[in-house]
């Protein structure tokens, strides 16, 4: 049989949304009224829709990948779409509650969903709803498959780095408040790979292992990997914060303002005089236009644009040596197309 192609996947990994929402709103043992399956039809129309599901369709891929060539059934591919759905889940879940705490506009070009008038604060819940919906949808398909524990412990484990990877991100804004030469590569490194690295990178190729009945324990090469590839990630997206299009990324940078520990504010320290410092720190965390240009200006003074250019060739280049270290071909074959899909990305 043909392998199928990219468009292919996209469609089965979409219509197996249908089936897991389908599941949830009749979910019986709730009894939701009429008013209720309208919301969360919404609601998950909404969060968990609308982006570009390069974590989700990284399951399937995966796991192809580790088949080496044969081609999965039908019901293994749906599992793995099963699993692909359980992150964007638990993805929408982090990001309903990061936006009110970021206090951001726009996700996926549209308003964040705690910015609609009948939302509100009500977004609160709506996070809580898409983590325990995970179990749920889990429960249905995965009771009784002899990874069932490894995964629920698996999603847990994930959720804990990124949580206290969001509270370390909160926390030192409030320090950085105080005193910004807080912020140094040290700190920066360890907020971002518990925020984003694991559930991003590590999270879909430990789903395929667990479907491929491999065991998580021996791959800790691999996750290390992985793991550097989600600082690689949220090092771009602090860049894009500032130097990306937000037409193009459909979200509205809010970095500055928010006094955030971003790569780039890093690297300037890193690089700035004294009088011009005075200037940064005056500027920083200031929800004023003319505040974040000044900060913009000198970013851009600084050269940050090529210091980022010449990060990214330079990281590239030591993770495909990393990735030629691995042993095994498949998982080679996975690293590599994670990195590519990546690399000097713009949105
Ligand atoms: C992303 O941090 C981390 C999580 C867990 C959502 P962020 O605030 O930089 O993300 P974004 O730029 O998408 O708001
Ligand atoms: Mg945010
Ligand atoms: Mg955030
Ligand atoms: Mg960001």
């Amino acid at each position: 049989m043909a392998a199928a192609s990219a468009e292919d996947t996209t469609a089965t990994f979409r219509r197996v949304y249908e089936t897991l929402k389908a599941d949830l709103l009749r979910d019986t043992s709730v009894n939701f009224n009429e008013d209720a399956v309208q919301w969360l039809d919404g609601m998950l129309d909404y969060n968990v829709l609308g982006g570009k599901f390069n974590r989700g369709l990284a399951v399937i891929e995966s796991y192809k990948l580790l088949k080496a060539g044969s081609e999965p059934s039908e019901e293994e591919v749906f599992l793995a779409c099963i699993l692909g759905w359980g992150i964007e889940w638990l993805q929408a879940y982090f990001l309903v509650l990061d936006d009110i705490m970021d206090n951001s506009r726009t996700r996926r070009g549209k308003p964040c969903w705690y910015r609609l008038p009948k939302v509100g604060l009500f977004a609160i819940n709506d996070g809580l709803v898409l983590r325990s919906q995970i179990s749920q949808i889990f429960k249905r398909y995965f009771y009784g498959k002899t990874y069932y524990v490894d995964l629920l412990d698996l999603f847990n484990e994930i959720e804990f780095k990124t949580t206290s990877g969001e509270l370390l991100d909160l926390i030192t804004t409030n320090e950085g408040r105080e005193d910004l030469s807080k912020y140094t590569l040290e700190v920066y490194q360890r907020i971002v790979e518990y925020k984003t690295a694991y559930y991003s990178f590590y999270l879909p190729v430990a789903c395929a292992l667990l479907l491929s009945g491999w065991s998580l324990g021996d791959y800790v090469k691999v996750k290390h990997i992985l793991v550097e590839m989600g600082v690689y990630f949220q090092i771009q997206d602090d860049y894009l914060d500032c130097f990306g299009d937000p037409e193009v990324m459909g979200k509205i940078g809010t970095d500055i303002e928010d006094f955030k520990c971003s790569w780039l504010f890093v690297q300037a320290l890193e690089r700035i005089d004294e009088k011009r410092k005075d200037i940064l720190f005056e500027n920083y965390g200031k929800s004023d236009a003319a505040c974040v240009a000044k900060v913009k200006d000198l970013y851009k003074e600084l050269n940050l644009e090529s210091v980022f250019s010449e990060y990214e060739t330079e990281i590239y280049e030591k993770m495909i040596s990393d990735i030629d270290t691995q042993p095994n071909e498949a998982l080679q074959a996975v690293l590599k197309s994670f990195l590519h899909k990546i690399y000097r990305r713009r949105k």
